[in-house]
């Protein structure tokens, strides 16, 4: 393997610190840098170089870039959808601007790859709900999925125009306890743990039978990777990639930590979240995903719940 010097943008993040982890192991401590507009997160401390840095500041990233011989950059800074409606201006700012600085220094630098994940907040109301494709009707309703749409398309430009090797992945709510989730509306399925453990209650902001596509963070991590490592003639697909794994609603989460915790129970009290996930689909078909690059998922409902709870 050629040697690679790796940039993660947004590393103190729900996924960037597992990500980060992850990345050192396989290429080696000094070999990941990991970036973020905040300090750096406990769980990274002493573990690789760190460098405070704003995706905005195009300059200075592309001085780092310089600097640091990066070869790779894994770009996860955003706003996520809870908080992307309360500011859509900063929302589609940071998450446009990112993402073109990022794909613009790739393509000055000859980065050998980039990654950018988008989201299952593409889909909007009129795309299927059940096991949605790759290819669809995908017509977004909030600022984060329209901004995350139109990024698959800044992907597939720069991949198509100037021969960028990025690639993408459309995540699903991601479930984790190493670091906190950033803003989003499936953030519900992280806090009820946190709630079960510590009050035994959950108030839950979405209705008890709001289904949505889930995975645990240690599938997700897998499923970076394994893409990331794909040969360029598998990855057919430049806007990015539909993955999937669990689906479940509010209720039966709450049934299978009640497995584990007797006396736990929740309440519903649906705000302005409920009309985003009404607006997602419940469940999606990564075939392409599958057949392209190997993709498979390990953690059902029931294990990632336990792992959940023995972890927390
Ligand atoms: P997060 O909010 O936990 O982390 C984002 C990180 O980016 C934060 O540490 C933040 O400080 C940093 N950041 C913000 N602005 C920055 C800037 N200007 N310069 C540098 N860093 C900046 O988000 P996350 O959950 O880790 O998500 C990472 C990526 O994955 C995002 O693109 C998100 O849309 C996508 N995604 C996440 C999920 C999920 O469930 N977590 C699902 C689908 C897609
Ligand atoms: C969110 O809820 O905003 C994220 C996502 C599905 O992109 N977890």
């Amino acid at each position: 393997m050629a040697k690679e010097k790796i940039l993660v943008i947004g590393a103190s993040g729900q996924i960037g610190v597992e990500l980060t982890l992850a990345l050192r192991k396989i290429y080696g401590n000094a070999n990941v840098v990991a970036s973020d507009l905040r300090e750096e997160n406990e769980l990274l401390k002493g573990s690789g170089p760190y460098v405070s840095l704003d995706v905005m500041n195009k300059e200075m990233l592309h001085v780092q870039v310089i600097r640091q011989n990066i070869t790779q950059i894994y770009l996860l800074a955003a706003i996520l959808s809870a908080t992307g409606e309360k500011n859509p201006g900063l929302a589609w700012h940071l998450n446009m601007q990112g993402l073109l600085n990022v794909l613009d220094i790739a393509r000055e630098e000859k980065l050998n790859k980039v990654y950018w994940p988008s989201s299952i907040a593409v889909f909007g109301p009129t795309s299927p709900k059940k096991n949605c494709p790759q290819q669809t009707i995908i017509e977004p309703i909030t600022v984060y999925g329209i901004s995350k749409y139109a990024g698959e398309f800044w992907c597939n430009y720069f991949h198509q125009r100037y021969g960028v090797d990025v690639r993408s992945i459309r995540y699903p709510g991601l479930i984790s306890y190493k670091s906190a989730p950033g803003g989003g509306t499936t953030d519900y399925a992280i806090e009820i743990f946190h709630e079960a453990l510590e009050h035994k209650h959950y108030k839950c902001f979405l209705k008890e039978d709001t289904y949505l596509p889930m995975m645990y963070m240690p599938d997700a991590i897998s499923a970076t990777i394994r893409l990331m490592e794909a040969p360029a003639e598998k990855i057919s697909v430049r806007t990015s990639y539909n993955v999937s794994a669990i689906s479940f609603s509010p209720k039966e989460i709450a049934a299978e930590i009640k497995k584990h915790i007797p006396d736990f129970t929740i309440n519903y009290s649906p705000d302005y979240r409920q009309a985003i996930a009404d607006s997602w689909p419940q469940s999606i078909d990564d075939s392409v995903a599958r057949n392209d690059w190997g993709w498979k998922h390990e953690y059902d409902l029931s294990a990632m719940s336990a792992d959940m709870l023995q972890n927390l």
